[in-house]
């Protein structure tokens, strides 16, 4: 396991504890694992935190773009799921332009259909005929990013990545495998990036002496953590 983390990692660690949108307890998760963790994505909502949040998924993006094992491929469109992943694309777009010079649209679906005015499901830039990157908040057993490939690809939209800001690092629906691999399934080998896994906010715990967090988080890694 890396012992050290990347300073956009440590930022937004930092910051998701001090908007308590990173928190240490008992919570029952939408697939019902109870978590002695979760992360709140929603409430990553100043000016100053979802400058640290777009800075660190546009660095995550750019890294992704320049690896030499399995790169992101350049793509055309970010898409932000509804509700939270909304906020996040169209700030990301913005930060990727004023600082690593890569200019992409960006897109979001609706919750609701409307019957009036353009209609549809889909707002932003058209995907259709498009590469498309997901832009998402949290990664548990894959059923929210499952529904956001389903989305693009209903519309027309090729999706070649997902970038998540939280890679829990379980195992997926079937209770075996991985999440990651299993959408990676879905989209190809190396396609799903994460600015942070649970196995940084491992790093984060050690290093901050919270010994207890850090037991509690290594008892739920043996259940429910990539096997
Ligand atoms: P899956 O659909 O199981 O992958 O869970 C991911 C979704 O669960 C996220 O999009 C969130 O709505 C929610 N979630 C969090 O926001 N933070 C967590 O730490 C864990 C979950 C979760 O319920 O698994």
């Amino acid at each position: 396991m890396s012992t050290s983390l990347l300073s956009h990692q440590d930022e937004l660690i930092e910051h998701s504890m001090s908007v308590n949108a990173l928190k240490f307890g008992s919570f029952t998760l939408k697939s019902g694992r109870i978590s002695p963790y979760f992360f709140n994505a929603g409430l990553l909502s100043t000016g100053p935190i979802l400058a640290t949040l777009s800075n660190a998924y546009a660095s995550t993006i750019s890294l992704a773009l320049s690896s030499t094992t399995n790169p992101l491929p350049q793509f055309d469109v970010l898409f932000g799921p509804a509700y939270k992943g909304i906020p996040f694309a169209s700030t990301t777009a913005l930060v990727l332009h004023t600082t690593y010079n890569i200019d992409v649209g960006f897109a979001y679906d609706r919750k609701e259909v409307k019957d009036h005015g353009e209609g549809g499901m889909m707002v932003g830039v058209p995907v259709v005929g498009k590469r498309v990157v997901i832009l998402d908040d949290v990664m548990t057993s894959g059923k929210a990013v499952r529904g956001a490939i389903a989305m693009v690809q209903k519309n027309g939209g090729e999706v070649v990545g997902v970038i998540q800001a939280l890679d829990r690092e379980e195992v997926g629906q079937d209770g075996v495998s991985s999440t990651v691999r299993e959408i990676e399934g879905l989209i190809g080998e190396g396609r799903v990036k994460s600015i942070l896994k649970m196995r940084d906010l491992l790093v984060w715990l050690e290093k901050n002496g919270m010994s207890g967090e850090l037991e509690s988080m290594q008892k739920y890694w043996e259940k429910y953590g990539l096997k």
